[in-house]
């Protein structure tokens, strides 16, 4: 038996201070007022829809103040990531017993008044939510949506030495398919230049009305997947809080000292070898310390405890005393002094100041932000003399001018790449002219760029674990990008929704600084997949994308390199965005020098002068493309178009930016009518080349003047073919697009139905061709761009 680390007194006040977080948890679960207990508990102290959850909320309150004594013991730097978030009130109960949340929140203050506010607040109209949320001081991590606490508490350690992020994973979150991924993430951490996550499995058997797998696998299964995920388990097990509060500690201690000898040796012996991370299972009844049993049903250690164990209402009036003694169980008299503040020999046993995991920088990550040293972009620019003249590859462009953020930066250590093992894949081949891929399972000699140090996070095939990674060290005050194949980024819709969801209300707490935004960049796209096919065809992320708050999306589709650096330059100075970009990684023609780039760039959308013959005229057609396959067939069409009827007047169009084309009521990138006027004209046939779904144009544009507007884009159809049948099979190419022009071209009468009929024959000696020879025409294959 090791020897005791809590005597009678350190162990009665931890003890004092689980049961206040414990009651201020039910109370704010349960009241409007009587917050002391100072009355006699009556139906109207009681909120009439009480909401929340109650199974999660003991098992994190004994952990948080269990952390509280380590970091005051050992000096440490922590943050607490909440799995189980839902147990809101949790963090709300300690952040307020540290003083943090009133002085956030000053109304909220540390007496009885303050009390009862908080309590009304909970999960309360007009109040906070009952979930670990952006208004919880202290928080990284949304904790509605289960499933990214892991990723999150990873991404905040990285660059961050001396750093601890406790991770809470809930017993039932741990079957969601990223925080399964995730326990993988510590073959990515280096012992010398990152922090340590302390992961605290939460296993209280139940998630809302089942038990949980890993609660009903024998103790050797348990241990053999842990130790095989590469940690070291340290048991904390029962249901007696004086016995466990021992354990806990017994158990922390270790897990501490763990982490402070791997770091000590890892630093002063330069040991990058992967280290066995210490972890803890805490075995503890759901609703510990909760009612027992209500109405002969067992409520503590069983799912019935997950929300709200006792219904006290009208119709259940009698239930008021089982939920007063509830409270009462907790002797809030001997906690908190006749004002309502908590006792001060309580209070000291939470840390001070910033390390006090309520108050962390670390958690509040905009404090932390310096910004990235950036290069000037146009020096990377690729010589276009000519519209169309010079072929290059635009990932492979912007990888050289990625590849000098990060050695400019390399000192700062604040500016980091994440994708799912796509990184040349995804043409950012220069990158590791200036760094390699972090990675610290074994490595042999035949490996490609792996070390255990680089700025390229891109060695785990998990777009969940890397875009949890990337908005944990966003979170935390840092710099980086996701990049991933266009349709797989479908795969983290819904993390991405849920950092929109955070920016947003972020937005609205002056004290949550900014971050740097969420970069994405879609590229292996739908319109080239050489030797993939119809699966990888997906360009659905941005209808998925475009539902977001309009002061938080942003979505750019630049047809070329040139394009791309301006775009990718704005994007990576931005600030708590989610920028989406678009990009080509196949040889393309390039349009733009650099200098026009920025300026379309900067409008998002313009007028292609050189490529339109309408000048000081009205046109009599209007060609647009966002994209850049689109954008290549749309001038293809104008060509084919312009050699036939030298005599129309054709006005060539260019969208970078998606938003341009929302009203500016509804986004503030939204051009005014008048101007969208001026560009599309009123009434005049718009033929339209889209990346995505045709639909989306629709829905972006359908309170503008001009209907006559008619989209090619991507419509399900594909499969390994050539790059240009597959714009034949969704009729975006330069044939489909030039049949479509001159049905709405009345003024040509039949003038035009030579033209159409050499299309559609066009279109025919293609497919034979293909069929033939596997690639493309030469004629589509060496097309240039003539304007004469
Ligand atoms: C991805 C996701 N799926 C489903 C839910 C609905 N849900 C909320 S709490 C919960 C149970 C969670 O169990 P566990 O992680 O064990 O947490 P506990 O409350 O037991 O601590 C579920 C399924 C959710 N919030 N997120
Ligand atoms: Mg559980």
């Amino acid at each position: 038996m090791p020897a005791k680390i809590l005597n009678t007194d350190e162990l009665n006040r931890i003890d004092a201070y689980f049961r206040a977080c414990n009651y201020l948890s039910v109370g704010q679960l349960y009241l409007l007022d009587n917050p002391l207990l100072k009355r006699p508990l009556q139906l109207s102290d009681v909120k009439s829809n009480v909401v929340g959850h109650w199974g999660t909320t003991p098992g994190q309150n004994f952990i948080y103040v269990h952390l509280n004594r380590v970091i005051k013991k050992y000096d440490l730097n922590m943050i607490y990531v909440s799995g189980p978030g839902h147990g809101g009130q949790a963090v709300v109960s300690n952040a307020y017993l540290e003083g943090t949340y009133s002085e956030v929140y000053p109304n909220i203050t540390e007496d009885e008044d303050g009390l009862k506010k908080l309590f009304k607040q909970f999960s309360f109209p007009g109040g906070i939510s009952s979930h670990v949320a952006p208004e919880t001081p202290g928080s990284i991590n949304e904790g509605g949506e289960l499933g990214y606490s892991l990723s999150h508490a990873y991404g905040a350690v990285l660059d961050n030495p001396n750093l601890i992020a406790a991770c809470v994973v809930g017993d039932g979150e741990a079957e969601t398919g990223p925080l399964a991924t995730s326990w993988h993430s510590n073959k990515f951490i280096n012992p010398i230049t990152d922090g340590a996550v302390l992961p605290i499995l939460h296993l209280n058997g139940y998630k809302i009305a089942n038990p949980t797998v890993l609660a009903r696998i024998s103790e050797s299964e348990l241990d053999a997947y842990f130790k095989g995920c590469g940690y070291h388990p340290y048991y904390v097990s029962g249901s007696d809080p004086k016995i466990m509060h021992e354990k806990m500690a017994q158990a922390l201690d270790r897990a501490i000292k763990d982490i402070k000898k791997i770091w000590k040796n890892a630093r002063n012996n330069d040991d990058t070898e992967r280290p066995i991370w210490p972890m803890i299972i805490l075995k503890s009844p759901k609703g510990w310390t909760g009612p027992k049993e209500i109405d002969g049903r067992v409520v503590e250690g069983s799912f019935r405890s997950h929300q709200v164990p006792i219904l006290v209402n009208e119709e259940n009036k009698k239930n008021i005393k089982l939920l007063e003694s509830w409270l009462k169980s907790y002797k809030p008299e001997e906690l908190f002094d006749k004002n309502g503040r908590l006792i001060p020999e309580l209070r000291e046993l939470a840390p001070i100041g910033d390390k006090r995991m309520s108050a962390s920088k670390y958690a509040n990550g905009g404090i932390l932000l310096e910004e990235l040293r950036l290069p000037d972009f146009k020096k990377y620019g690729v010589n276009v003399k000519k519209p169309g003249s010079t072929t290059a590859q635009d990932m492979m462009e912007l990888g050289k001018y990625i590849s000098d953020v990060v050695k400019l930066n390399e000192d700062k250590r604040n500016f980091r790449i994440f994708g799912p093992d796509e990184a040349l894949s995804n043409r950012l081949n220069y990158v590791f002219d200036n760094t390699n891929r972090q990675f610290n399972g074994e490595r042999i000699k035949t490996d490609e760029f792996l070390s255990s140090d680089g700025r390229v996070m891109d060695s785990f095939l998990s777009e969940h674990a890397c875009e949890g990674w990337l908005e944990g060290y966003l979170l935390t005050g840092r710099h980086g990008f996701i990049h991933s194949y266009e349709a797989f980024a479908r795969i983290i819709d819904s993390m991405v929704s849920q950092h929109a969801k955070w920016l947003k209300v972020t937005k609205q707490l002056p004290w949550r600084r900014e971050i740097s935004s969420l970069n994405i960049i879609l590229t292996s796209h739908a319109w080239q997949q050489d030797h993939n096919g119809f699966t990888h065809q997906d360009p659905g992320f941005l209808n998925h994308i475009v539902t977001k708050k309009a002061d938080t999306v942003r979505i750019y589709l630049p047809p070329d390199a040139n394009c791309l650096i301006s775009v990718f330059d704005h994007c990576i100075k931005s600030k708590n965005y989610i920028n989406t970009i678009v990009a080509s990684k196949h040889p393309r023609p390039q349009w733009l020098t650099m200098e026009q780039a920025i300026k379309h760039c900067s409008q998002g959308i313009s007028i292609w002068d050189w490529a339109s013959n309408d000048q000081n005229a009205e046109p009599d057609i209007v060609l647009a493309g966002c994209g850049d396959t689109p954008t290549l067939e749309i001038l293809a069409a104008t060509m084919i178009l312009r050699s036939n009827f030298p005599e129309l007047k054709i006005r060539v169009v260019n969208v970078v930016d998606l938003m341009r084309l929302q009203s500016s009521e509804t986004h503030p990138h939204g051009l005014t009518d008048e101007e969208y006027d001026s560009i599309f004209t009123t009434d005049k046939p718009i033929i339209f080349g889209f990346h995505g779904y045709p639909s989306l144009i629709h829905q972006l544009t359908y309170k503008r003047k001009n209907q006559e507007l008619h989209v090619h884009g991507y419509i399900e159809e594909g499969t390994i073919t050539t790059p240009f049948d597959m714009r034949v099979q969704n009729k975006l190419d330069r044939f489909h697009l030039v049949i479509d022009a001159l049905n709405y071209l009345p003024k040509l009468g039949n003038k035009g139905s030579n033209l159409n009929q050499w299309c559609k024959d066009k279109l025919v000696e293609h497919k034979e061709y293909i069929k033939e020879y596997g690639i493309d025409l030469e004629e589509i294959r060496n097309w240039k761009w003539k304007d004469k």
